[in-house]
């Protein structure tokens, strides 16, 4: 793909304990047996244990927070208005932040408390800007960058230090450079991993389960298949490849959907001649795999719109969509296989949670 094309796809993206008590450690293992159950409580010590992040949650409830975008148009400010989805009783964000203009959205825990926070970029003099979720006024962090070469922001944490690192690519010849900053001010790397030519980039992720992000990108061939291709966020080295997906029907909706906190190949075959909404998920470094029918697919008239997240809060993604021209957004959950829904915004509103779908 070419880079005009890299840019409209970051656009529609914008519009896209640790255990703690005196015995802590000694029964950590015991105490937290699978995600499910890791909130519950200790009688005598109040026990509590390591629990994954899920993906766009503003609250820190564990599960996917009902967030939507949306701007009265070209240059006015970006309206967050985003709702907890279970949780402690929370009053609702509702706040402006970026512009519709120029800014997309990060997908982010920059001040690494576990919560995402309200974050957007500027392509255009290479910075982000974030609402701290702990508190405290917005953070703008910029560097010198090229607004001709430098876009499109890939945040992950790179360095494992349980922060987001503000991270965008550069064009460099033909190859993908991942400019990132792990400490600040200003990147301390560049690494060159992909190709601007046959390659969409992934937002940071874990996909070998070192607890680092890793590097992403989705090879297309003459053919249109796809080839997943991860890298190491020091060297570039390449970590692992999968075959997985086509291109003139598939959309990529990476996740964490078996919950191994290990990120798996994921698409969504919603669009082309004869698909029928099959979401095809292939796990990362074992034998599962999971095939179903969710969601209208079709062309743009009529066909949903995929989100990435933990709706129901187990650990694992659910597949999801917002359904076409409404604000009912449906997922299947992941503990149970019962289909939920929501009404989140308006059916004008951009849901948070499509961010990263491409
Ligand atoms: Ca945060
Ligand atoms: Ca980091
Ligand atoms: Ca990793
Ligand atoms: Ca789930």
């Amino acid at each position: 793909m070419n880079r005009t094309s890299l840019v409209c796809l970051s656009l529609m993206s914008m519009m896209s304990l640790l255990c703690w008590s005196d015995r802590a450690l000694a029964v950590a293992a015991e105490a937290c047996p699978d995600p499910i159950f890791i909130q519950s409580f200790d009688d005598a010590t109040a026990v509590v244990c390591p629990r994954p992040k899920a993906r766009f949650d503003c609250f820190g409830s564990y599960a996917t927070s009902f967030g939507a975008l949306s701007s009265t148009g070209a240059g006015q400010p970006i309206l967050w208005t985003i709702a907890s989805n279970g949780g402690p009783p929370a009053a609702p964000i509702s706040v402006e932040f970026g512009s519709s203009s120029s800014n997309g959205v990060a997908e982010a825990d920059f001040d690494g408390d576990g919560v995402f926070d309200v974050a957007v970029y500027d392509i255009d003099v290479g910075g982000f800007s974030y609402l701290p979720s702990s508190g405290g006024a917005a953070v703008t962090i910029t560097w010198s960058s090229n607004p001709s070469t430098d876009f499109y922001t890939v945040v992950g944490d790179y360095d494992c230090d349980g922060k987001s690192d503000p991270t965008y690519v550069r064009y460099a010849g033909g190859a993908i450079e991942w400019v990132i900053n792990t400490s600040g001010p200003g990147p301390d790397r560049a690494v060159t991993f992909g190709s601007w030519t046959t390659d969409y980039v992934l937002a940071g992720m874990d996909w070998d389960g070192d607890g680092c992000d890793d590097l992403g990108t989705v090879r297309i061939d003459g053919a249109s298949n796809m080839t997943w291709r991860i890298g190491d966020a020091s060297s570039g080295a390449l970590l692992l490849q999968q075959v997985w997906g086509n291109r003139s029907t598939d959309f990529i909706v990476p996740g964490d959907y078996l919950g191994d906190e290990r990120a798996d190949f994921a698409i969504w075959r919603s669009f082309g001649a004869g698909t029928s909404g099959e979401w095809l998920i292939k796990e990362n470094g074992g034998p599962g795999s999971l095939a179903q029918v969710f969601g209208t697919p079709g062309d743009y008239a009529v066909r949903d719109l995929a989100l990435r997240g933990d709706f129901d809060g187990d650990g694992k993604d659910d597949i999801a969509v917002r359904k076409n021209g409404t604000a009912i957004w449906q997922w299947r959950r992941s503990s149970d296989a019962v289909i939920d829904q929501a009404t989140v915004g308006t059916p004008s509103g951009f849901p948070i949670p499509a961010t990263g779908v491409q």
